[in-house]
């Protein structure tokens, strides 16, 4: 018997496909994207064929599973969640609910994902988290300036005569951009990549521009300069509807052209380039990429490139923009969380999340239960991670593979990947809500976390107040989406367009105190970290092209990470293509495959990111777990490196 399905994927990713799912006498054979899609029309990444394996994956955890003297057996759900509810009861009446974490990741972001935290807040409310891995600190620099982040939809860029892919590389992380690109290069119009790295999103470009990392906002300040000079700025614009223009004049007029190239490790010319395609391109969309936020000024950079926007006129304007993300938990009614139920409770800062909860007392943290992420992975620092992890009392973990987080687990939890539940899921990459459709029965004893939360709930005083079927509960989660006209039945057959905005502040109006724009006016560079010479390559960890994150298994990892080094410098340091080396941080060390590249900048270390530390990867034990300045992101890339040969006993020598 053969049967598609349509759905929409729910992995950590901006496009949230329509998909159609094929199942023969009740196995998923094939996934594809939806024709009927009205943005993602039919396309799907390669990920998504992949995606079929991971579902029925050997390694996958399909039994719920306790761990006893330090080894799994598998267990009954009732004896998993019986143990579960008793050590929480136990917690919470000697130590208070504030003594769980309830530690929420990014790897499905539904709309039933929202009755995780209720469930929570009908325990009395927990420790949560607060600020980000991802995206923090550009949403938190684009509330200075606009008030609100609001991006154009993706389909007004159809308008553009130019973009501007600004630490962004959308042929890996982003393909419904691709065909708009191509469109847009097709009717004559340019192509701008600015990355550090030829990602291959570069190779589409007509010009590649590779700032030093973290030089961007210089890189923006030339380009500003050269289009006041030219005297091509939106004189209207700027008149009417920003503020705080004059003092970032001042702060452009403290720098010549050639001294902010300098800055930005970039040529004249280059400056030269942005400038005239943004004079002679109008309008063009500026794209930020999420590559930009994980600095700790990062706000320095995403402020000034939205201040270069201003200045050249292409905000509130068809095809142009400073766009960056979408609010994928937006269309909910909020009050589905629960967090009102409670005071406010605490929270720890996810970028330092080792350390805090290291340092959290009064009450310490005694039990976490993590859902949908890998922090022993992702989140900076994982050495400090874990030890904070095994300091818990009791770790319980809802996942699909025994990862580097189930490691440190007493319960693992297995639980539905999209394929096999119902729910609704928005975008952070667009306007479409689209249908989660269950296409195939759960793989073994896997559950849905609503249905894991709702037969937890059951084991509480406060059942009945949980007890309702999902579908019940989407109609109240998703009374926003249905009060603009769709209901959940028509939902099921396809995507449905939120009302939002193809062209933000075309009305000219922003939700900044003044209502207008505001240029960033507190520039000041010399806060900003120097280079230490005993770490001197930047560790640029970007999205790889063939994973998402750290979904992977065991197997498809290699022996080693690859890190990729100019090929001038490897030679300076004595090493060669194919070497073992050792990369050093302040906070750990690493071996891994060096790769020589003759055109990268000399002053990065490129890797991928999501490799698991279990499987020799672990990028996050070199980097440091500090806060963006702006918006509690995290600042990945704010991890200098040195490289030296492999000796073979594991200790580093100097080449
Ligand atoms: N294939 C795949 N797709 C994914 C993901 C994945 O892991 N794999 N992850 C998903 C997630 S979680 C996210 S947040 C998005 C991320 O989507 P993107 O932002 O498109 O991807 P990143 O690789 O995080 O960063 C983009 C680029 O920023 C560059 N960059 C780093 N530092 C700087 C800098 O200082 N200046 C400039 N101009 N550029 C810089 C990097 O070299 C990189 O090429 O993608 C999502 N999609
Ligand atoms: N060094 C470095 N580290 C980074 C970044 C970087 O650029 N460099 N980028 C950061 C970014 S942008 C992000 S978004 C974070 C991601 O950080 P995390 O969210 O912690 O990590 P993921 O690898 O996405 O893991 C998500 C897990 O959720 C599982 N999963 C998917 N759906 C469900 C579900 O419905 N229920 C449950 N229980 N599990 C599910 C997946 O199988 C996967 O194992 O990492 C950050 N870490
Ligand atoms: S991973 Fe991204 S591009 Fe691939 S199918 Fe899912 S949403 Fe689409
Ligand atoms: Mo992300």
């Amino acid at each position: 018997m053969r049967k598609t399905t349509i759905t929409t994927c729910t992995r950590d990713c901006p496009n949230t496909c329509g998909l159609v799912a094929t199942v023969e006498d009740g196995v998923l054979v094939a996934l594809r994207g939806d024709p009927g899609h009205p943005l993602t029309r039919g396309a799907a990444c390669h990920k998504a064929r992949k995606y079929i394996r991971r579902v029925y994956s050997p390694e996958r955890v399909v039994h719920p599973m306790i761990r006893r003297d330090g080894r799994w057996e598998r267990a009954s759900w009732d004896a998993a969640l019986d143990l579960v509810a008793e050590r929480m009861k136990a917690v919470c009446a000697k130590s208070g609910p504030e003594a769980i974490l309830h530690y929420q990741g990014y790897g499905e972001r539904t709309a039933l994902k929202l009755l995780n935290r209720y469930f929570f807040n009908l325990l009395g409310g927990v420790t949560t988290l607060r600020g980000s891995l991802c995206g923090g600190a550009g949403q938190g620099a684009q509330e200075l300036d606009f008030g609100r982040r609001v991006s154009h939809d993706p389909l007004d860029h159809r308008n553009s005569r130019a973009m501007i892919l600004w630490g962004r590389n959308p042929v890996s992380t982003n393909i419904s951009l691709v065909p708009i690109i191509k469109d847009i290069r097709k009717s004559g119009g340019k192509l701008v990549v600015v990355d550090p790295v030829r990602s291959r999103s570069a190779a589409l470009a007509d010009h590649h521009i590779a700032p030093r990392p973290g030089g961007d906002g210089y890189l923006a300040m030339a380009a500003s300069r050269l289009i006041l000079s030219a005297g091509a700025e939106d004189r209207g614009f700027i008149e009417n509807h920003s503020a705080g223009f004059a003092q970032y004049r001042e702060i452009l007029g403290r720098y010549s052209v050639d001294e902010l190239c300098e800055r930005a490790g970039v040529t004249p010319a280059d400056a030269q380039t942005l400038a005239d395609i943004l004079m002679r391109h109008r309008p063009t969309s500026i794209l930020l990429g999420w590559g930009l936020h994980r600095y700790e000024y990062a706000h320095h950079m995403i402020r000034a490139i939205d201040a270069l926007g201003a200045v050249s006129g292409i905000i509130g304007v068809p095809g142009g923009g400073v766009s960056q993300g979408f609010e994928e938990y937006g269309p909910y009614d909020q009050d589905c969380w629960g967090d009102q139920l409670n005071p406010p409770r605490r929270t720890l800062l996810m970028p330092r999340v080792g350390e805090e909860i290291l340092n959290a007392g009064n009450p310490r943290i005694r039990m976490i239960f993590v859902t949908a992420a890998n922090p022993l992975c992702m989140a900076p620092n994982s050495a400090r991670v874990a030890e904070a992890f095994d300091r818990a009392e009791f770790v319980v973990y809802s996942g699909h593979f025994m990862d580097d987080t189930s490691d440190h687990a007493d319960v693992f939890l297995p639980a539905t990947t999209f394929l096999e539940e119902d729910d609704v899921v928005a975008s952070y990459g667009h306007n479409y809500v689209g249908p989660v459709n269950r296409v195939v029965e759960p793989v073994g004893e896997c559950r849905s976390e609503f249905h894991m939360f709702h037969a937890l709930a059951a084991r509480f005083p406060f059942a009945a107040r949980f007890r309702r079927t999902a579908a019940q509960w989407l109609e109240d989660i998703c009374s926003p989406i249905r009060a603009q006209g769709c209901d959940l039945e028509a939902l099921r057959k396809g995507a449905f367009r939120l009302d939002a905005p193809m062209v933000p502040h075309a009305d000219g109006i922003f939700a900044t105190p003044s209502g207008r724009f505001q240029f960033m006016t507190d520039f000041d560079p010399s806060v900003e970290p120097g280079v230490d010479p005993r770490y001197p390559y930047r560790l640029l960890t970007v999205a790889p092209h063939g994973y998402i994150c750290s979904e992977r298994t065991m197997a498809e990892h290699e022996p080693l990470p690859e890190v990729r080094l100019n090929a001038a410098e490897a030679r300076r340091l004595g090493l060669r293509d194919g070497m073992e080396v050792m990369v050093s941080s302040p906070v750990g060390r690493i071996r891994a495959l060096l790769r020589l590249d003759a055109t990268m900048r000399r002053d990065i270390l490129l890797a991928e990111r999501g490799g698991w530390a279990k499987a020799g990867h672990g990028l996050n034990r070199l980097t440091r777990d500090i806060s963006s300045r702006v918006g509690q992101g995290t600042p990945f890339y704010e991890t200098s490196v040195s490289v030296s040969a492999c000796s073979g006993d594991g200790e580093s020598s100097a080449p």
